[in-house]
């Protein structure tokens, strides 16, 4: 735990966003989060913008020279400074700090950040006009990797994982002119998740958008709509109010399938709800979405939501009741051109995900990490379906239940996000953990539990490995796992960590186990614009001939479902220091930090444009 957190500010950590450790409750949507649903549909101020910041390598902002930690008014939440105070003594000054973008990682926006892990101290000042009978909550998109948010030198609460949404709220703590100072902390540690070691850039920051948001006193806070399971005739939902007139009539309108119903919300403020419908269903080709409204007595907030199903049987994945081929692509979200750091924004998703479509895929595996929910709304939109994953990623403190806590709540945190979401189709709990280590299973089969009592109509899955047997003989790496899972997942990488191209027409794969088979990850790295054999690592001609061989053997494969090869675009990563072709980045791109396409990037095309035809 963040020393931070442990000492000066423990009594708050009890009110931030989610708490792990407590089960989910069985009843619908009444999970430990407290994550305002839908965000956009709100009543929002944004505060992107600049920030100020201040580096603090030793944690002056919040100790003293002993190292003891400092009570609040004595640490930089009380955002004085020199200037505004010259008698007293007094060591740092937001107003003359400089600046950062947010949403925005600190990495690529100051060189001399660019290797930085640690804490970062960012300051907004803002305006505001509270009104009597509102309700106000400061909501994070997210902020990598812990975060301490203090408002007018009052602590918030803390929130640790960079990747999922949180919000504090902040009625009566607004004044007309606001100070938000928050801790931005991304130092690698051995208990998080992910852990120390893991092959992506360590981007620090408060790297999604920030708002200050109005709602009623009793609002909406969470819904799910969708179709039920094992009956798409039917829609099935619940709604979940927060505040003090919980009993309430809900109507929810759904006006292109000429849905209109009222339900009574009980004294927790919860209602569900089933209604008869046939609407057109989501699919890539169609991507149909419903305007849907959800009008409390107080409140009312406006989605648009999509219908499918998606299940599997046998070998096969079903959408819609129809087998359906994963044509895939994994993606980092980094910013598309001029290796420009993480990505955030609609504009960032649609060119990224744009090359997807342009490759003929119809599903993108959102790698390692929740994605932006700009970035899953336009999949959604786009007709791609979404493998959605957290960071429980190689090595992890398997037996340390604050871990698995953690883990859990990013968890419940991503799902309780994106659920309305109809691309999504599946959560993914892990990549590419040790079959071996002890309180592996245990951690993950509980994460699997989690995702499955949250929601039970996706998929769920893990990045498996694979594992050579005698007479080149492949397989999945981890049985008992996939007996679990909704699918035989795993990565391999023959041709590139695994001997060269040819040995994809030397191994045959065999499964014991009757699931669709889906490779989460092949591929091997090229420099773009670096041409010569088929047998000189990094060189265009190897990753292209790696890519079709690699087909040949995939299509081979009893109860192939699809696969998301790795990757879509060159990412940064500090485990990748091969001079004059890596320089900090992973090479298995299809697609360049400036945009180039690869070779192997139209081979995957026309693979694709192929399986579409079938
Ligand atoms: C993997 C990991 C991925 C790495 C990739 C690689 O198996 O899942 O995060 O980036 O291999 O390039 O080695």
């Amino acid at each position: 735990m963040n020393k931070i957190r442990f000492y000066l500010f423990a009594a708050f950590v009890l009110a931030s966003s989610c708490t792990g450790g407590k089960t989910v409750s069985s009843q619908a949507g009444d999970t430990e989060c407290s994550l305002i649903a839908n965000i956009q549909s709100r009543n929002l101020t944004s505060l992107d913008g600049e920030w100020n910041y201040i580096v603090d390598v030793y944690e002056t902002g919040y100790r003293d020279y002993r190292r003891n930690p400092q009570p609040v008014e004595n640490t930089f939440f009380r955002d004085k400074g020199y200037y505004s105070s010259k008698e007293e003594l007094i060591e740092y000054d937001f107003d003359a700090a400089p600046t950062l973008s947010v949403p925005g990682d600190w990495n690529t926006q100051k060189k001399e950040l660019y290797y930085y892990e640690g804490g970062v101290w960012y300051r907004k000042k803002f305006h505001a006009e509270p009104l009597p009978g509102k309700r106000y909550f400061i909501y994070f998109g997210a902020a990598c990797y812990e975060s301490t948010a203090g408002l007018n030198g009052e602590i918030l609460g803390s929130h640790t994982g960079g990747y999922t949404p949180f919000n504090y709220e902040v009625t009566g703590k607004l004044k007309e002119d606001n100070s938000l100072v928050v801790l931005v902390d991304n130092t690698r540690r051995f208990e998080n998740v992910p852990t120390v070691n893991f092959d992506w850039w360590n981007y620090g920051g408060i790297t999604r958008s920030v708002y200050l948001v109005e709602t009623p006193e009793t609002f909406i806070r969470d819904y799910s709509i969708g179709l039920k399971k094992d009956d798409s005739s039917r829609i099935a939902g619940w709604v979940r109010l927060d505040g003090p007139e919980a009993i309430q009539k809900v109507n929810v309108a759904i006006p292109g399938l000429n849905v209109d119903i009222c339900v009574t919300t009980d004294a927790a403020g919860y209602a569900s709800f089933e209604i008869p419908a046939s609407p057109d269903l989501w699919c890539p080709e169609t991507p149909t979405l419903y305007a849907v409204s959800l009008s409390s007595e107080t409140d009312k907030v406006e989605d648009r939501i999509g219908f499918r199903t998606i299940e599997t049987k046998g070998t096969e994945i079903l959408l819609n009741g129809r087998p359906v081929m994963l044509r895939g692509i994994s993606i980092h979200e980094e910013k598309p051109f001029n290796a420009g750091g993480r990505a955030f924004s609609r504009e960032d998703a649609l060119v990224t995900l744009g090359w997807a479509k342009e490759m003929n895929c119809n599903f993108v595996r959102l790698a390692h990490y929740p994605h932006s929910e700009e970035t899953v709304r336009a999949a959604e939109e786009m007709g791609l379906m979404v493998w959605s994953e957290i960071p429980v990623y190689w090595t992890i403190d398997w037996n340390n239940p604050a871990t698995y806590a953690n883990a859990r709540k990013q968890l419940i945190e991503n799902i309780t996000r994106d659920k309305n979401r109809a691309n999504i189709i599946i959560w993914s709990v892990a990549n590419e953990t040790p079959v071996e280590a002890a309180g592996r299973y245990e951690f993950l089969s509980g994460l699997i539990g989690t995702a499955r009592e949250m929601d039970g109509t996706r998929l769920v899955s893990a990045a498996m490995e694979k594992e050579e047997k005698e007479g080149g003989i492949m397989t999945v790496n981890d049985p008992d796992l996939s007996r679990l899972t909704d699918l035989i997942s795993f990565n391999e990488y023959v041709g590139w960590y695994d001997g060269d191209s040819d040995k994809c027409t030397r191994v045959k794969w065999v499964f014991d186990i009757q699931k669709p088979v889906f490779i989460s990850e092949f591929g091997g790295g090229a420099l773009a614009g670096l041409h010569g054999s088929a047998r000189e690592r990094f060189t265009e001609e190897y990753m292209e001939d790696l890519y079709r061989k690699n087909i040949e053997m995939l299509s081979a494969i009893p109860g192939f479902a699809g696969c998301s090869p790795w990757i879509l675009k060159d990412f940064r990563s500090p485990r990748r220091m091969l001079t004059g072709i890596q320089d900090d980045y992973n090479r298995k791109g299809l697609i360049s930090e400036y945009g180039q396409k690869k070779n192997a990037f139209f081979v995957m095309q026309d693979w694709y444009k192929a399986l579409s035809q079938q």
